[in-house]
């Protein structure tokens, strides 16, 4: 999954694909490149301090990148957004996917439309918002907790009228998690896929990567590339990230080592 952030102050590209043909254009870069989903976002998630965005204002930014992209990508776009207004005029569009940070909790009519439109969905672990997630990251047993929760968002959203094959879990690496949090959660990332929901992570220059491996950019680069090719390893099915060229072949690797089942 490529990132696309149409904001102008995203964690780690704010402002670099705020121009919507400059954003169609990066948009068909990274499908070129292998991705197999373009996530679009109109709203800044990042981490620390993001500010809430009006879903006029969303609108505005996503709109008219996805009629940009109409009838030009042939991989899936799936809509980063909490509010189910922006999710409608994204589905509208041609969007196939709704990646909801909130897991269908900030906006009440965000479970009916994603059951009404039987698009798939992204459940994402997350606790407060992206405002003050951060004053939550305290946890007895990361991993249990987030995996109770997400099997509690599934059963909510299979409660709304969502079907369980269209739903997609996601840990939430860096939301309401310190930096051992979101590491606990990758080195936990089989017992997340025992929960029978194919699991997405994004770990993609988050600040945990950076405390790791440095900030220097391309130490960041590569490891991503590392955390992507130990999820797919470790059974996950989707890798969000910035840089597509590197993702996929680190995830080409995963898959080799993994289909030669060891073997001779
Ligand atoms: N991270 C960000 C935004 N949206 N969606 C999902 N499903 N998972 C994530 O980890 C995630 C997300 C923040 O990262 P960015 O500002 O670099 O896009």
């Amino acid at each position: 999954m490529g990132v696309l952030n149409v904001t102008p102050d995203s964690f780690s590209d704010g402002g670099r694909y705020f121009d919507p043909q400059r954003a169609a254009e990066h948009a068909l870069e990274m499908e070129a490149a292998g991705a197999a989903i373009i996530d679009i976002g109109g709203e800044s998630t990042r981490p620390r301090g993001a500010c809430e965005v009006p879903a006029a204002i969303e609108i505005a930014r996503v709109a008219p990148v996805l009629k940009r992209l109409q009838g030009r990508l042939r991989v899936p776009i799936s809509i980063d957004t909490r509010k189910a207004a922006v999710a409608r005029v994204a589905l509208d569009a041609g969007a196939a996917i709704v990646n909801d940070v909130s897991a269908l909790l900030a906006d009440p009519a965000m479970a009916p439309l994603v059951a009404a439109r039987k698009c798939a969905v992204v459940l994402m672990h997350m606790r407060g918002g992206p405002a003050d997630h951060m004053k939550f990251a305290r946890y007895r047993d990361v991993v249990s907790e987030v995996e109770a929760s997400l099997a509690a968002r599934a059963r909510d959203a299979i409660g709304a009228g969502v079907a369980p094959s269209r739903i997609m879990l996601d840990p939430g690496l860096g939301f309401a998690k310190q930096p051992r949090h979101s590491l606990a959660l990758l080195g936990a990332l089989p017992r997340l896929c025992g929960l029978g929901y194919p699991i997405l992570v994004g770990a993609s220059r988050k600040g945990f990567v950076r405390l790791t491996a440095g900030t220097d950019p391309a130490a960041l680069e590569s490891a991503t590339a590392a955390v992507s090719a130990l999820a797919i390893a470790a059974g996950v099915a989707v890798v969000r990230v910035h840089e597509v060229g590197l993702a996929v072949a680190a995830v080409k690797m995963a898959v080799a080592i993994k289909s030669s089942n060891g073997g001779g």
